[in-house]
């Protein structure tokens, strides 16, 4: 029954991949490069300069596992900066949203799962690792940033992939983070920043991984002229987010943004949760990464309509 359902679901957007990968929808929707899925965020967006440029994001799955990169010139364990409270500026937590809706409506749904993979970041969090139902909070005060969103705009650093190719203008980053009503009308009272995780349940563990080990999985953001001085990710057990999605390729939007709010970027993709009766076709995995950008032409959709 449910590779019935996988494979009705691929020959359901096989058309609209067709589509998608004929127009010009496809430098949005992610760039696929040697099997990860990547989205290349501006250069010129990071406020502060070079330690704080965000430059890309990239994801890619084996049958067990979910690979995450970052590259930038924000190491994992933050920069120090005398303006931050705790002496140190550095990155926020990722999200995760699997729902289809928009970040805020997924966190007020119980939606939203979370990633905290910088240790000595401020997190509402004590550990590092998968979070499953989280909330969110702002570490922007604390760590001199920008309250909202539309304070870093007002700031001079409206850029074009303002959060990647995959959310790449600044309406469409309003759109996601807070809802259409309020990317008619932004303003700092409605773009507060969320920027870490408040709290959350805790799913399980990461393996945080370096450049090296992730250069050796094919991670290459140098094809994109990207490679940053700091370049690091994770991989996270598909078993943990099994207990929690459907079997079949689950569509998300995962984003992350730095303490500050000076820079911060957004990734659409796909992860294809086994079936547990594994009698899924071997290409799943590949189909899963073809499908790029579906959440976002799904989400701009909504908003046309
Ligand atoms: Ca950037
Ligand atoms: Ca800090
Ligand atoms: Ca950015």
């Amino acid at each position: 029954m449910k590779t019935r359902h996988i494979n009705q679901f691929v020959g359901s957007v096989a058309v609209g991949v067709c589509l998608l990968v004929a127009t010009e929808q496809r430098a949005q929707a992610g760039e696929l490069y040697r099997g990860w899925n990547y989205s290349i965020d501006s250069f010129i967006d990071g406020a502060g300069g070079s330690n704080y440029e965000i430059k890309g994001f990239a994801v890619t799955e084996t049958a067990d596992s979910v690979y995450v990169a970052l590259t930038g010139g924000t190491p994992l364990t933050g920069t120090d900066s005398s303006d931050a409270v705790d002496g140190n500026i550095g990155w926020g937590d990722m999200f995760f949203n699997f729902s289809g809706k928009d970040f805020a409506t997924a966190e007020a749904e119980g939606n939203l799962f979370g990633v905290r993979f910088a240790e000595t970041n401020d997190s509402g969090l004590e550990q590092v690792g998968l979070f499953g139902n989280v909330t969110t909070k702002s570490v922007a005060f604390e760590n001199n940033g920008y309250p909202s969103l539309k304070n870093y705009y007002d700031g001079g650093y409206n850029k074009a992939n303002t959060m990647g190719t995959d959310i790449a203008t600044a309406d469409e980053a309003y759109s996601y983070l807070y809802g259409d009503d309020v990317a008619a009308n932004p303003t700092s009272d409605n773009t507060q920043t969320r920027n870490a995780i408040n709290s959350g349940n805790f799913l399980g563990e990461i393996n945080l991984l370096d450049s090296t080990q992730l250069a050796s999985r094919g991670l290459d953001f140098g094809n994109f002229s990207a490679k940053s001085s700091q370049t690091f990710g994770f991989e996270l057990d598909k078993s943990l987010l099994a207990e929690m999605l459907p079997s079949g390729i689950n569509s998300f939007m995962a984003h992350v943004f730095l303490e500050c709010l000076n820079d911060g970027v957004a990734l659409a993709g796909n992860i294809d949760i086994p079936s547990e009766q594994q009698d899924v076709p071997e290409p799943a995995g590949l189909l899963s990464l073809g499908f790029v950008g579906l959440t976002f032409l799904k989400f701009r959709k909504g908003r046309q309509g």
